[in-house]
Order: C-alpha cells, then sequence, then structure tokens
C-alpha cells in the first residue's frame, strides 16, 4: 500500500544535477527507542551552500509523523510538505534546525531505514532510507559530522552501536541505558547505521601499517559465535591487502560488523559499522558451502574496502554510483585472485557476468554504467553498475599497467578524500597519471550494451607474416542508437603449431571500427590466444577452428583462455546437437576423455579441470541463441552429458575415487579444487537418474564431513525420481532446521529440481512452515533459486512458473517493494523467448502491472519490460 506520504514514480535525470542548497555543519540525532515507536530528534545545523542555485532548504522525509519543528530554537510551522519533501522557503544562511518526528520501526517491512530483524534494531540508508528516519536533505553530496545518542531499554538491548568513537554511557531510570557515538570523518546520511539489540561479540585487533591498533568486533545472535572465525580472518586480510595493495589505511580504532537475518542485500558498508546478511558472515565446514566461504571472503573484503573507494571518496549522486561499487568489486575480485587461484577467480567472475550481466545488457531495462536516468535508484544496484563498472575499472587497469595504475589510485585518493565526486573525475585522475587521453574510453560509462568484437586472421607465408584484424560493433540499446567505437583493451599472445608460446601477451588498443595489427618474423601460421583474461566485457565472434581451439586448449598459457578454448567447442558442439539431435560429436566426447585421462594421471589443476569439465550453464549458452528455447538447450546439454558418461563411465568413476574426501577439511584452494572437481566428475556421473545414480549420491552424503559435499550429494539428486532423493532431504532437513542458512539451502535445492512434480513441491514450500515472506534470505531461496537456477521449468510450456513468480511479486509489492521489484528480473528479458513463452511472460508482466497500489520500484521495471 503506498501510505500517505511516500512519493509517485518519477523520473530523475543526470542533466539536472545542481548542488545542494545548504551545507550541514553537523548532525546531532536523537533516538529513543520505545516499545511500538521510536522518538527521532534530528537536530543539524546548516549553512547556505556557496554553490548553490536555490534558496530553499528542501529535505526529503517519508513515513513518519513529525511531533515538532524548531528554527534557532523557536518552534518554527512554515514549512510546506508535499511529495516527500519538507520546504522552507529562504531559511536564511545560517540557522538550526530542530526536527522530532516519530517513526515505527516494527512495522517497517520494507527493510529500508529504521527497522527491526528478530527483535533487534538495524538501520539500511543506502541509498535513500536515510529520509525514512529524519526529513534530511538525503543525497550523497551532503557530508557532515554525526553525534549519535541512542536511549533503550538495557536488558532487551544491551549493544547499542553507531558510527564512529563511543563518547559517553551510561544508565538510566526505569532500565533503561543510553550510549552517545561520535563519528569525527564527514559522510553523508546514506553511511548512516544505527544498531540495538542483544548481540555476543566476538573480538580480535589489527595493527595498520603506521602501528595503531584497531579493534575488530564482529556481533552475532548467541550461538553463533562459533561460525565468525572465517569472517574475522577475512577482514584482518582485507585490511593487510588494502595496506599492500593500494597503500590505504584505516583511519578509526574501530571496527564493528553486525550480522542480521533479514535484510534486502548482502551487507553495507556504514563507515565503521558494516551491517551484513547472516548469509556473508557466518562460516563453518557444516553449514557453510565452500562457495559460501568464498562469498564471505569477497564480502567482507568488498564492505571493507569501501572504506576508502565509498566512504572517504564518495559519489555526488546516484547516477556515480558504480564509481564506488565497480571499483570496489574489482578490488574485492583481485583481493580474492590473490589470496586464491587467479585463473579460477576469472573463470567464476567472467561466467556470473556472462550469465546475469550480459542478459541485462541485451534487456529493456539494460543502461549504462553512468545512467543518465532512474525513477527508483534501488532499481540500480545492477550487474552493469557492479560488474560491469568493474570491468571498466580492469580495463583501465589494463590500459595503464599495474604501476601506473596505482599512481592514478594515489592521485585519485589524494585529490578527492572527504569529497563527492564523479566517475568522470575518476577517469581523469587515470588519464592525468598516465598522460593518457581516455575520453574515447569513457564512453564506456555511456554507451549501454556489450560491443559485439569479430576477428579474423591471415597468414602471409611468403612473407612470414600474420595480421589480425578487428571489427568492432555496438548493439541499439533503448533510448541509445547509432553508438560509437569504443577504446577496447584487447589481450592477444601467439602460439606455434606446437602449442609453444612465440608470443608473450601484449595489450592491443582498438579504437576504430575496423583495424588490422601485423605480426612479422613467424615462420609457421601462428594460433592466437584472443582476449586473455577476457580483457574487455565484449562477446568474441572468433574464426577459429575447431583444431586451433583444441590447440588453445591444451597448451594456452593463460588459463582463462585455456577454459575459454574448451567452453567454446562445447557451445559449437550444443548448437550442432540442437540443430541436429544425431550429430557426430565423438570428436568432442574424446576431447573431453582427453581432458579426464589428465586428470587421472594427476596433471593439472583440479579447480580448473572441475570447471573444464563443466558444460556452459543454460543461461550462458541461451546469450548464443537468436530465440531462446531452454527446453530445448537444455535436452541438447543433457544428451552430450550422457553421451560423455556413457564413454568415460570408467575413467570418470575412477576419477571420483581418486579425488575422495581426505578426512581434514581445510578450505585452502587445492581441497575447495578437489571437492569441486568431485562434484563436476559426480554431476556427470549422476546426470542419468537411475538407481545407480540415486545410490552414489547417497554414498557421497553419508560420507560427508563438510556442507560442500552434502550439497553436491543433493544436487546430484535433486531431478531424481528415486527414494534416496526424499530420504536425504529428509535427513538433511533433520539436522539443519535449526539454521535457517541451511534451511535456505533446503528450500533451493528442491525449487532447482527438473523433475515433473516440481509445481506440486513449490507449493508445498510456499506453505511450508519455515516460509516466511518477510525475510529475503527465504524470499530468494525458494523463488530466486527456481526462476534463475531452474530455467526449464520456470519457462514450463504451461505458464506455471511465470504465475508461481507473478503471485509473489504481487504480495511482495506491499511488503518489500525493493524485493519485489528484483523478483522481474527473471521476466523482463520476454522478447528473447519463442512466441509462446512471450505470451505467456508478457501475461505475468502484465498482470503485475495492473496491481493496484504499485510501488515505484516494481512500476519502473514492469513498464519499462512491457514498452520495450
Ligand atoms: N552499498 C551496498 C548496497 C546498498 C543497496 C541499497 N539498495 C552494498 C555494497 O555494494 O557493498
Ligand atoms: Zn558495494
Amino acid at each position: 500500500m503506498r501510505t500517505e506520504n511516500a512519493v509517485a514514480p518519477k523520473t530523475i535525470y543526470l542533466k539536472d544535477y545542481t548542488p545542494a542548497p545548504y551545507q550541514a555543519a553537523y548532525v546531532n540525532l536523537s533516538f529513543n527507542l520505545l516499545p511500538g515507536k521510536t522518538i527521532v530528534t534530528s537536530e543539524v545545523k546548516y549553512a547556505k551552500n556557496p554553490a548553490g542555485v536555490s534558496n530553499d532548504l528542501v529535505l526529503d522525509g517519508e513515513e513518519q509523523n513529525i511531533l515538532s519543528v524548531a528554527l534557532n530554537g523557536q518552534r518554527f510551522e512554515s514549512y510546506t510538505i508535499e511529495d516527500g519533501q519538507m520546504r522552507i522557503v529562504n531559511p536564511g544562511d545560517e540557522f538550526i534546525l530542530t526536527i522530532i518526528s516519530e517513526i515505527d520501526p516494527a512495522a517497517n517491512t520494507a527493510l529500508e531505514g529504521l527497522y527491526q530483524s528478530q527483535g533487534n534494531y538495524c538501520t539500511q540508508c543506502e541509498a535513500e532510507g536515510f529520509r525514512r528516519i529524519t526529513y534530511y536533505q538525503d543525497r550523497p553530496d551532503v557530508l557532515s559530522v554525526f553525534t549519535v545518542r541512542i536511549e533503550a531499554d538495557a536488558k532487551l538491548y544491551p549493544v547499542l552501536l553507531s558510527n564512529g568513537n563511543l563518547q559517553e554511557e551510561g544508565g538510566l531510570p526505569d532500565g533503561r541505558h543510553f550510549r552517545v557515538w561520535h563519528d569525527p570523518f564527514p559522510k553523508p546520511c546514506y553511511l548512516f547505521a544505527l544498531v540495538a539489540g542483544d548481540l555476543q561479540r566476538v573480538a580480535d585487533t589489527f595493527t595498520t601499517m603506521s602501528g595503531r591498533q584497531v579493534d575488530l568486533h564482529i556481533y552475532v545472535r548467541a550461538g553463533d559465535e562459533k561460525q565468525c572465525g572465517h569472517a574475522m580472518e577475512s577482514l584482518k586480510k582485507s585490511m593487510k591487502w588494502d595496506e599492500e595493495v593500494y597503500g590505504r589505511e584505516y583511519q578509526l580504532d574501530l571496527f564493528n560488523i553486525v550480522a542480521v537475518s533479514d535484510f534486502n542485500m548482502g551487507a553495507m558498508e556504514n563507515t565503521s559499522l558494516n551491517i551484513f546478511n547472516t548469509a556473508l558472515v557466518l562460516a563453518h565446514q557444516e553449514t557453510a558451502t565452500d562457495s559460501d566461504f568464498m562469498s564471505v571472503e569477497g564480502v567482507i573484503a568488498h564492505e571493507y574496502f569501501h572504506n576508502w573507494t565509498g566512504n572517504r571518496v564518495t559519489c555526488r549522486d546516484w547516477f556515480q554510483l558504480s564509481l564506488k561499487e565497480g571499483f570496489t568489486v574489482f578490488r574485492d575480485q583481485e583481493f580474492s585472485a590473490d589470496l586464491n587461484s587467479r585463473a579460477v577467480q576469472r573463470i567464476d567472475d567472467v561466467n556470473g557476468l556472462r550469465r546475469l550481466q550480459f542478459p541485462e545488457d541485451g534487456s529493456p531495462l539494460a543502461h549504462s554504467v553512468q545512467p543518465d536516468q532512474f525513477i527508483e535508484i534501488s532499481n540500480f544496484y545492477t550487474k552493469t553498475i557492479y560488474e560491469k563498472g568493474s570491468e571498466l575499472i580492469r580495463m583501465q587497469h589494463t590500459l595503464l599497467g599495474a604501476q601506473t595504475f596505482r599512481k592514478a589510485t594515489d592521485l585519485y585518493f589524494d585529490r578527492y578524500d572527504g569529497h563527492a565526486v564523479t566517475c568522470d573525475d575518476f577517469v581523469q585522475c587515470m588519464a592525468d597519471a598516465s598522460g593518457r587521453d581516455l575520453s574515447q574510453f569513457f564512453r564506456w560509462y555511456k554507451q549501454a550494451g556489450t560491443p559485439t568484437v569479430q576477428f579474423s586472421s591471415a597468414y602471409d607465408s611468403a612473407k612470414q607474416s600474420y595480421t589480425l584484424t578487428f571489427k568492432q560493433s555496438q548493439p541499439d540499446t533503448p533510448e541509445q542508437t547509432n553508438k560509437q567505437p569504443l577504446h577496447i583493451p584487447v589481450a592477444v599472445g601467439l602460439l606455434d603449431a606446437n602449442g609453444k608460446e612465440v608470443l608473450p601477451t601484449q595489450v592491443l588498443e582498438l579504437t576504430a571500427r575496423e583495424q588490422t595489427f601485423t605480426f612479422t618474423d613467424l615462420p609457421g601460421r601462428p594460433v592466437p590466444s584472443i582476449l586473455r583474461g577476457f580483457s574487455a566485457p565484449v562477446k568474441l565472434e572468433t574464426d577459429l577452428s575447431d583444431d586451433d581451439l583444441r590447440l588453445l586448449q591444451v597448451h594456452d598459457s593463460d588459463g582463462f583462455n585455456k577454459w575459454e578454448a574448451g567452453q567454446t567447442l562445447a557451445l559449437r558442439t550444443i548448437e550442432r546437437v540442437m540443430k541436429d539431435p544425431a550429430a557426430d560429436i565423438s570428436q568432442y566426447v574424446a576431447d573431453v576423455g582427453a581432458l579426464i585421462a589428465q586428470g587421472l594421471q594427476g596433471i593439472g589443476d583440479k579447480a580448473l579441470l572441475a570447471r573444464a569439465l563443466t558444460l556452459p550453464m543454460i543461461g550462458v549458452i541461451a546469450q548464443h541463441q537468436a530465440v531462446i528455447d531452454p527446453a530445448a538447450i537444455d535436452a541438447a546439454r543433457t544428451a552430450i552429458v550422457h553421451q560423455i558418461k556413457r564413454a568415460h563411465k570408467e575413467a570418470l568413476a575412477a576419477l571420483y575415487d581418486a579425488n575422495g574426501n581426505p578426512g581434514s577439511f581445510s578450505i585452502t584452494p587445492e581441497a575447495m579444487g578437489r571437492r569441486a572437481l568431485q562434484a563436476a566428475v559426480l554431476e556427470i556421473l549422476t546426470s542419468t537418474n537411475g538407481t545407480g545414480c540415486a545410490a552414489r549420491a547417497k554414498a557421497h552424503y553419508d560420507a560427508a564431513d563438510n556442507m560442500t559435499d552434502r550439497v553436491t550429494a543433493l544436487a546430484s539428486l535433486s531431478d531424481s525420481s528415486q527414494p534416496q532423493r526424499a530420504e536425504v532431504l529428509a535427513d538433511f532437513y533433520k539436522r539443519f532446521k535449526d539454521y535457517p542458512l541451511v534451511v535456505d539451502k533446503w528450500f533451493s535445492l528442491q525449487a532447482i529440481a527438473n523433475r515433473e512434480q516440481i509445481f506440486e513441491d513449490l507449493t508445498m514450500l510456499r506453505n511450508h512452515a519455515d516460509f516466511n515472506i518477510k525475510n529475503p534470505n527465504r524470499v530468494r531461496s525458494l523463488y530466486s533459486a527456481f526462476a534463475i537456477n531452474n530455467p526449464v521449468k520456470f519457462h514450463d510450456p504451461s505458464g506455471k512458473g511465470y504465475a508461481f513468480l507473478r503471485d509473489v511479486i504481487i504480495e511482495l509489492n506491499t511488503i518489500n517493494p525493493q524485493i519485489a521489484a528484483r523478483m522481474v528480473t527473471p521476466l523482463r528479458e520476454w522478447k528473447r523467448y519463442t512466441p509462446a513463452l512471450q505470451a505467456l511472460m508478457k501475461a505475468a508482466l502484465e498482470a503485475i502491472q495492473a496491481t493496484p497500489n504499485l510501488s515505484g520500484d516494481v512500476f519502473e521495471i514492469v513498464s519499462k519490460s512491457l514498452n520495450a
């Protein structure tokens, strides 16, 4: 329901940006947490901003009752409130405004602003949640020093936290107590945070490069303390890495992390008081998979890195979101690559980009990394802003080289510490530090859509020279046509016919629509390894023969391209089988046999072998189809896996056995690689879902001493109709029913099943006592798992999959608009599917659009999807 002070959907444009009319010299907030309501007193000293273009003070505010307003201590009533904004006409050059208002955190199911999670209070202010706490200029370019007093019942809420340092604390009558926190560093209000609750503290320390000791505290619910070790280690590693790689030190004496169960996304980088989804803090071998361990490490790092990239240097406006998100994703990806396997990290990151960002770039919701307009900024926390944004930083790193890039980031931090800036400012630092003209490169920030790069090659044996010709093209996207060529770094190496590298990696720079590069002194026709390390986020169209790709798959010194060559071969094979189910794919099956044989000889990295043995996922294959038919893709993919199994059953079983659990659990890259390899092999071995498969998967489950192996076994059983499936699911639930994050997995593992009874299963899960529509993790564990990771059944020709998602979006629209809008994602690419599926997807979108009281969040995604 749109409440009285909610705001009608309105498009905001980058071109309309003007500086804030007033600056805030300080902000004193006082929270009185009472049963049934919270009283917020905000006292702000404002001063006219010399750069401002208006004399009116305009404050954003939603979902609150104003109790009183005072100007310089005098009761003040000459303000207007309209469309979620309080306006005071010409209040003067300098004044103190005090607003007392009442809010209701217990009724806040949107999980924005101040809300309650399992009884504890917490906040989420990015992007525009602060306006649900008090009236303020809720925009990132207003930086101020915050002092925060929190008062609450001492027994129920022994822990009271806000940003910065503890200044004062004490008891009060009636069993109440208070604390005062002061953050000396000016910050935008989206980084404000408050926590009040009954939480346990896990403590450690970190000594910074200048020798200062920082207290590190992780707050969790009683009983979860034992699951914090990995997060704490990850935090210390992040702090050290940022000192070593970027020269960045942490500035305060305390760094807090609080884990909460009800959270709209992964985590939030509030200054010195990060608030996390429990899913990205808690990790223990018995309850977390290897991929959970990796996510915890990556997200702890991500939020910590925001301290410099986002907090100390922040965004001028929300069109600059990628300034902090793209850069911070790049930093966390590099951190994970340094700590683990660089090639594996790159493969996984690129796979994610192709599966989730490429479709976005090809959808009606395509937008540039620095968008020109939006309705709801919360809809713009996208794969494009984050993951493509990171690729843009990576390309600048590639073009400048590591040393010059570091010079440029030093310049960026020197120039802009304490400021709110733009993506243009960032790229200007790159240009200034390197002396390079990056104006053409900046088009990457402005042009949406995934470019295509085609290459062809020619060898001249008389001249012993080799030419590579590249053509780039940019697709049209909503409101953008006739795009200009981009500045694209293409990392290239050359191999000879025996697989020996004859030209180490060079970065070719494409700037024109068509460009040719010549290499000389080559006695034989080389095989090119193009776009090494995926040096640019493009679709590469290659003219390489299958034989060339096979050579690269075995010999390329670039781990990413070695894998990529195998994936290209797999894609070609899948396309062949889609055209002709009887196509001869024996060569491909034999190539996979060679990989298995290598594995049996212990040659090569296990994690990479696991990825080489995994066919591209349906979502990645779909990106290569003119018209997407998930069932047809799945049929071809499955037929190939069956052939691989039939041809190599014994060798696969031997490879599985050779990589059994040695007993002592660890999360080293080697141990994770071994588990991943066993999982990839088990997936092939159990692909036919017969009795033998189920027995093998059950044995894997029974032998498991960790969550990774349990989930591997359950995933292998998920499509099965053998009795072991139900037995293992029941055992899993019984063991872990008290661990909400594991119960999430139990929901997901059933939601992703490609089996006949799926719609009955989904209904059972939806009605299960553990399902809770107000908990985003649980909603995602059922609905996102189904809609994103079960493409065949989600796109069931009956339309039942779409209806299932449609109904929850309509229900969530009033409960949690942000999550509701996010859930629309799998429907937005409707035009890319077969006509029959298109019609059903469109009908689902139209039903959502016709819902009364549609939130601005859902309205934006649904209307843009339909209007395209
Ligand atoms: N900056 C937050 C995301 C906030 C999303 C608000 N809808 C988490 C992150 O990227 O680190
Ligand atoms: Zn971030």
